[in-house]
C-alpha cells in the first residue's frame, strides 16, 4: 500500500506549513488549484502576510488528467521530473524552476513559483516578442543535450543515467500521439472537419509513413542524451529577459533532434496560427518574419556552444576524429527537422491540440491556418534529409507559405 492520495487546496496548505524554512510560522496561507495541462494538479500556495511569499506544488495524478481514471499513468513521472529540474538546474543554471522539496509517496515536486512569467505560447498568441528567448533556449539544448550525452559522460555514468530515467510510459504516449494515431483513423485523433481532405492524404501516404516510421525508430531506439520530451511553448516560461523551461516529466534519453525539433515545431505552429490571429498582412508578415528569426538565431546559438563543449569538455575519444563534429551536428539538424514536422502534424490531427491553432474562432480561417502547419510539417519530414542549415528550413517555410497562399 503506498501513502498516496491527491490532495485537496487545504491539505496543500496544511502541508506547506510543515515543510521546515518554508513559510514563516504565522504565514497566512491561501491555495488555489490552477493546472490547467493534460496531466497533473498544480496548487499555487500564497502568504498573504508579510513575507508574501508563494510556491508552486505539482502533483501527478495516477490517470492522464485530460481523459480521467480511465487512462491511468504511473506516478513515477514525478519523481522523473524533479530528478530532471534538479539536474537541469546544475548543468544550466537558472534556466529551470528550483525544487525546493520532493515527496515520492504523494508523488508531489515543490517548487519555485513563476507567476511573473508567462506561458510563453500566450505570448506568442497575442504577438509578443522575446528577445533573449533564442539565446536562452539554444543555450539550455546546447549544454542539457551536450552535457548528458556520450560525448561528455563517461559510458558507465551516461548508463546510469539512462536507467534512471527510464520512462516508458510516458514515452508509449508520444510513440502513440506523436508517431502512430496521427498517420491513420485512430479513434485518439481530433481534427477540424473542414481539413478532412488534407488529413485524409497523409493517411493515404506510403512515403510519408515510412518517413515517419523511419523517425519513430529513432525515437524508440537512440538513447543520445537526456531529453526534456515535450518542450512545447506551453512547457516554457517567460519574460521578455528571462526564460524558464517547466515540466520535464516526459523526460527519458532520446535522440537530441526531438527537443529541438519541439522548440521549433512550435515556433511554426505559432507562424501558421498567425494566418488567423492577426489581420493586417504587414504586421503579420513582420510578426512570421520574426519567428523565422527566432529559429535561425536558436539554432546558431546552439550550434555555437555545441561545438564550444565539444572543444572544450568532449571525452569521448572518437570526438576527435577530423569530421566528426560535422557529421554528428549535420545529422543533428535533420533529425530536428524531421521531428519538427512529425511535432506539427500530431497537433493538428492527433489527441491533445494547441491554443494557437484552436483559438482561431472562425473554423475555415483555421483550416487555413492548420492547412499550412499540416504542409509545413510533411514537407520537414520528406525533404529533411536534404537540409543542411538551418536557413534551408526558415527557406522551405517561407517556399510552402507561398504555395499554400
Ligand atoms: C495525454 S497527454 C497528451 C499530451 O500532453 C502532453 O503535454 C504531451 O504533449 C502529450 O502528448
Ligand atoms: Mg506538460
Amino acid at each position: 500500500m503506498t501513502a498516496y492520495r491527491s490532495l485537496t487546496e487545504e491539505e496543500a496548505i496544511a502541508y506547506a506549513r510543515n515543510i521546515p524554512n518554508l513559510f514563516p510560522e504565522d504565514a497566512d496561507l491561501v491555495s488555489r488549484e490552477i493546472g490547467d495541462g493534460n496531466l497533473n494538479l498544480v496548487f499555487h500556495i500564497t502568504d498573504r502576510g508579510p513575507s508574501g511569499k508563494s510556491i508552486i506544488f505539482k502533483q501527478a495524478l495516477p490517470y492522464a488528467r485530460v481523459v480521467g481514471e480511465s487512462w491511468p499513468l504511473t506516478l513515477d513521472r514525478a519523481r522523473i521530473e524533479s530528478e530532471a529540474l534538479i539536474l537541469q538546474n546544475e548543468l544550466c543554471p537558472g534556466f529551470v524552476p528550483e525544487v525546493y522539496h520532493y515527496d515520492t509517496d504523494l508523488a508531489l515536486t515543490v517548487m519555485e513559483d513563476l507567476s511573473s512569467h508567462v506561458i510563453m505560447r500566450r505570448g506568442l498568441i497575442v504577438g509578443e516578442r522575446y528577445p533573449e528567448f533564442a539565446r536562452h533556449i539554444g543555450t539550455f539544448l546546447a549544454r542539457i543535450l551536450f552535457l548528458t550525452s556520450d560525448l561528455a559522460l563517461n559510458p558507465l555514468e551516461k548508463k546510469r543515467r539512462v536507467k534512471q530515467f527510464l520512462n516508458p510510459e510516458l514515452c508509449k504516449i508520444t510513440e502513440d500521439l506523436v508517431f502512430t494515431d496521427p498517420y491513420f483513423d485512430a479513434e485518439t485523433n481530433e481534427f477540424n472537419p473542414l481539413i478532412r481532405d488534407a488529413v485524409e492524404k497523409i493517411w493515404n501516404s506510403g512515403k510519408l509513413k515510412l518517413e515517419i516510421a523511419k523517425l519513430k525508430e529513432k525515437f524508440l531506439t537512440q538513447a543520445q542524451a537526456l531529453l526534456h520530451g515535450d518542450l512545447h511553448t506551453g512547457s516554457i516560461m517567460i519574460t521578455k529577459d528571462d526564460t524558464k523551461i517547466i515540466d520535464p516529466e516526459f523526460a527519458y534519453y532520446g535522440p537530441m533532434g526531438f527537443d529541438i525539433g519541439a522548440v521549433i515545431a512550435n515556433l511554426l505552429l505559432s507562424f501558421a496560427s498567425q494566418e488567423g490571429h492577426i489581420q493586417n498582412s504587414e504586421a503579420r508578415a513582420s510578426y512570421q518574419a520574426y519567428l523565422l528569426q527566432t529559429i535561425e538565431e536558436l539554432w546558431a546559438v546552439f550550434e555555437q556552444e555545441f561545438r564550444d563543449l565539444w572543444q572544450e569538455k568532449s571525452i569521448e575519444p572518437s570526438s576527435h576524429v577530423p569530421g566528426y563534429a560535422d557529421d554528428y551536428i549535420s545529422r543533428l539538424l535533420q533529425d530536428t527537422a524531421g521531428f519538427a514536422g512529425c511535432k506539427m502534424m500530431r497537433r493538428v490531427i492527433g489527441l491533445a491540440h494547441v491554443a494557437d491553432l484552436d483559438s482561431i474562432e472562425d473554423l475555415q480561417l483555421r483550416a487555413d491556418a492548420e492547412t499550412l502547419a499540416l504542409s509545413i510539417g510533411q514537407n520537414l519530414v520528406l525533404e529533411r534529409t536534404s537540409i543542411n542549415s538551418i536557413h534551408d528550413i526558415t527557406d522551405l517555410v517561407r517556399r510552402i507559405q507561398l504555395q499554400e497562399a
